[in-house]
């Protein structure tokens, strides 16, 4: 009965502490000086692999290496198996004894459950041949039941603060995506600050294109082998990857029930996903799912503030920061950039003759005749009214001239409905840095060539004549 009570304190040592490593270490100790064992193992089950492997141990009997013991195998497995201790008496003689211990000549292993579940096993051992009696047995097996309370309280601490870690990343992401507009670097955030409080490896986000496809956005962490990643990918699974020992859970990124993207999370070596941990990533995913969305909002908003509502060509804010930047380039990289002012001749007429309405469909057409014969790295911009301007980056005065040119003849070649008379602009063309090596320089050389294309007849291409900067400076009252 002694015996029994200072068991009962020795329990109250391995409750104190919620760190399994400790729980773990307090047992074995308690093991040691309580019961005078030469050796003994704590091993946990791996519940993925169904496999027992030490976790603390010591004496001087060898503990299962690295591969562990397989439930059910050995006489450790078979007491896991058997859910009740298994005793030993003689390993000499035993068919189930596995071990590789020559030392070891009795060996008793004893089931730790929690609740209904076999957690693990406390495998001990002698070098005398049938060394624990009846009574060692009973303790031993009362020792390991208050043992294994202690291991549950570590997993369900453990677990707590997992998930406590886990709700604080939630709410930091949460609150990064309110001030972070910028998208790349929002995600980019997020692949690295997930491995620190999920199980988490590697984080990959795809985001889908405009023709839906997925395009890998950010990552973080060593991919293991390819991840294929296709419109064929179930939404929100979880699986294990052969051979590596790792899962895997993609979740799709939803926002309005619009599909955005997916995010890829791989998992450590050995470590499962817990169902609380893919509950808490959910989350992640939904707060970036509506992050995507939010910056797509902006960049729409953003575009829309650059463009004209008439036409949809750009507008003359967007006009002055985009010559600003190609000026800037010129100037430092060479290639020069040319500008063209276009307006369209006695417009006021086709308002006067066919209405307002009729001119702004004129207006329109006419822009899309620019689009059509420009390349894509020209800016075409409404300036005002019925003027344009058309920024041609890397482009010399020259052949801009003989751009103009082709766009004066398609506008003058071109059926409008409802127009009865042609329809022409007249284009003043500039270049940097020939005719200025300022913005404001640039664009009034190219408003004074225009001037010089309408007094001069209209429907035609002027180009500017000199450096207007230094006209200027010659003739300052002018
Ligand atoms: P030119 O340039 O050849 O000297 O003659 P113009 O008749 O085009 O020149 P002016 O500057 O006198 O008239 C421009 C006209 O363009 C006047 C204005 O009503 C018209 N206009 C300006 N903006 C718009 C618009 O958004 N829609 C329409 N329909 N007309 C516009
Ligand atoms: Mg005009
Ligand atoms: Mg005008």
């Amino acid at each position: 009965m002694q015996r029994v009570a200072i068991l009962y304190d020795a329990s109250q040592a391995v409750l104190s502490t919620f760190a399994l490593d400790e729980v773990l270490n307090q047992v074995l100790e308690i093991v040691r000086d309580y019961f005078h064992l030469q050796s003994c193992s704590i091993l946990l089950l791996d519940e993925s692999t169904q496999v027992l492997r030490v976790r603390a141990h010591f004496g001087d009997g060898v503990p299962p290496g690295e591969d562990g013991v397989p439930f059910g195998q050995g006489i450790v497995g078979t007491a896991a198996k058997a859910r009740r201790p298994i005793y030993s008496p003689d390993v000499t003689s035993d068919p189930r004894y596995t071990g590789k211990s020559k030392g070891t000549r009795s060996q008793l292993a004893i089931p730790l459950m929690v609740r209904d579940e076999v957690v693990g096993v406390l495998d001990c051992q002698s070098s005398r041949p049938d060394y624990f009696d009846d009574e060692t047995v009973d303790l031993l097996t009362l020792f390991a039941a208050q043992s294994s309370i202690g291991l549950q309280n570590a997993k369900l601490y453990s677990m707590l603060q997992r998930r406590a870690a886990q709700l604080e990343a939630i709410n930091a992401i949460a609150k990064r995506t309110t001030v972070e507009l910028d998208l790349k670097e929002l995600l980019d955030r997020l692949c690295v600050q997930l491995p620190t409080s999920f199980p988490v490896g590697q984080v990959s986000i795809y985001l889908r294109d405009e023709e839906g496809d997925l395009i890998l956005r950010s990552e973080k962490g060593t991919l293991v082998g390819g991840l294929k990643v296709g419109d064929a990918l179930p939404d929100g699974y979880v699986h294990t990857q052969p051979g590596e020992g790792r899962e895997e859970v993609c979740l799709p990124l939803v926002s309005f029930g619009e599909d955005l993207g997916l995010m890829v999370c791989v998992g450590t070596p050995g470590e499962t996903f817990l169902p609380n941990d893919i509950q808490a990533l959910e989350s992640v995913a939904d707060i970036l799912a509506t992050a995507t969305q939010n910056a797509r909002y902006v960049d729409r908003v953003r575009q829309l503030a650059l463009r004209d509502g008439l036409t949809g060509v750009f507008n003359r804010r967007h006009f002055e920061q985009k010559l600003m930047e190609e000026v800037t380039r010129a100037a430092r990289y060479g290639g020069g950039v040319s500008v063209l002012m276009i307006d369209l001749d006695r417009f006021k007429n086709i308002n006067d003759e066919f209405g307002h309405m009729l001119g702004d469909d004129v207006l329109r057409a006419v822009s899309n005749i620019f689009l059509r014969h420009l390349r894509k790295v020209d800016v075409v911009c409404r300036y005002g009214g019925e003027e344009f301007a058309v920024i041609l980056p890397a482009t010399q005065g020259g052949s801009a001239a003989a751009v103009a040119d082709k766009l004066r003849r398609a506008v003058a070649s071109a059926q409008f409905a409802c127009v009865s008379f042609p329809v022409t602009v007249s284009i003043g063309v500039s270049e940097f840095p020939a005719n200025g090596i300022t913005r404001d320089d640039i664009v009034r050389a190219a408003d004074a060539a225009l001037y010089q294309a309408k007094e001069s007849g209209r429907n035609r291409v002027c180009l500017a004549s000199s450096n207007y900067g230094s006209e200027r400076a010659a003739a300052p009252n002018a």
